[in-house]
């Protein structure tokens, strides 16, 4: 039913690509599309780039953009909204960023909402990367604006992350502990022309140098306004993803994405069915509520509703 909008999307038209990315919000289609687009992927490098709102992610990405255009690389790039208040303000602010791309037919934007999942990776999110991978696109860029565990998610789908720190030492330290020291391959101190970001960058090496594992991050100062250090910024990407490369662990994690994502499939397929079942099945609703009035307590209810949907 899609297919003839998918070669046209998988051929470089842009129109095509952007319905395909507009029917991914409905999941019925979402799963047509996905069954015939997969034989296309598989070859577009992602990289995810999060940080607290306002560290100049948006800025940085633009310019990020410039040089790989320059270098002759295709891109795509996806916002994923903040579901905050601000997400309005925040998208015209990001479109006034990226217009000086907006003309350019190799590069491919979009912003997605991410009310399903709170500013992290939605089933969308992971099935525009394909519909861009499919269409070609040679890097995609994914902007996570949310904070906290949405962010942590970025991982999930990217091969390299970026993380966007600014200068000042409480901040770095606070988001090193939620959780973002796991998930960095690459630790960006933006806005390196305000005070303070040489006592930040040693801060970033020394939290780097204490990396457990194989791939210890690299710190790279920015001045995304000033577009400094973005050549060096992509260098550190390189190296990233040559390591990735020769250590096999790029397979290995794009392996383990398809299983966990399979995994997700798996359980989003069994809630649904229970909540069928618990609607249709009097039985099961008997012993709710039973439940609710105390008669059978909740863990002998739930096994038993499990075991009456499963062994029917
Ligand atoms: N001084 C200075 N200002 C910068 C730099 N980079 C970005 N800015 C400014 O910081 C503000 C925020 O930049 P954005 O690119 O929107 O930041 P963001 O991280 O994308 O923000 P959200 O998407 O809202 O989380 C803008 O006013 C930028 O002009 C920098 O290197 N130095
Ligand atoms: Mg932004």
């Amino acid at each position: 039913m899609y297919k003839k909008m998918i070669e046209e999307s998988v051929q470089g038209n842009a129109y095509s690509l952007g319905r395909l990315i507009t029917f991914l919000e409905d999941e019925e289609k979402r799963v047509q599309i996905i069954k015939e687009i997969e034989p296309y992927t598989g070859n577009a490098f992602v990289l995810g780039i999060t940080g607290p709102p306002g560290a100049g992610k948006s800025t940085l990405i633009s310019r990020l953009i410039a040089h790989l255009r320059e270098l002759g690389f295709t891109l795509g790039l996806l916002c994923v909204d903040p579901t905050s208040p601000f997400s309005g303000g925040a998208l015209l602010g990001d479109r006034l960023r990226m217009e000086e791309h907006s003309l350019d037919p190799g590069v491919f934007i979009r912003s997605l909402s991410a009310q399903d999942r709170l500013g992290g990776i939605s089933p969308t999110t992971r099935e525009a990367i394909k519909l861009l991978d499919a269409a070609g696109k040679d890097i995609i860029i994914v902007e996570s604006a949310g904070v906290g565990q949405s962010q942590l998610d970025v991982k999930r789908i990217a091969d390299t992350v970026l993380v966007v720190f600014v200068p000042g030492m409480g901040d770095s330290i606070q988001m090193l502990k939620a959780g973002l020291m796991e998930i960095a391959d690459i630790f960006v101190l933006n806005m390196a022309d305000r005070e303070g970001a040489d006592k930040t960058v040693q801060e970033l090496k020394d939290a780097a140098s204490r990396y457990m594992s194989a791939w210890k991050p690299l710190v790279v100062s920015t001045v995304a306004t000033g577009n400094e250090g973005i050549a060096e910024l992509y260098q550190a990407v390189v190296s990233h993803r040559e390591f990735l490369k020769e250590s096999g662990l790029f397979d290995q994690l794009r392996r383990e994405r398809s299983q966990d994502q399979t995994m997700e499939l798996v359980q989003e397929l069994l809630k649904k069915e229970v909540n069928r079942s618990l609607e249709e099945n009097a039985m099961l609703q008997q012993l709710l509520e039973k439940a609710k009035y105390g008669s059978v307590d909740p863990y002998s209810a739930a096994r038993q509703i499990v075991e009456k949907i499963l062994r029917p």
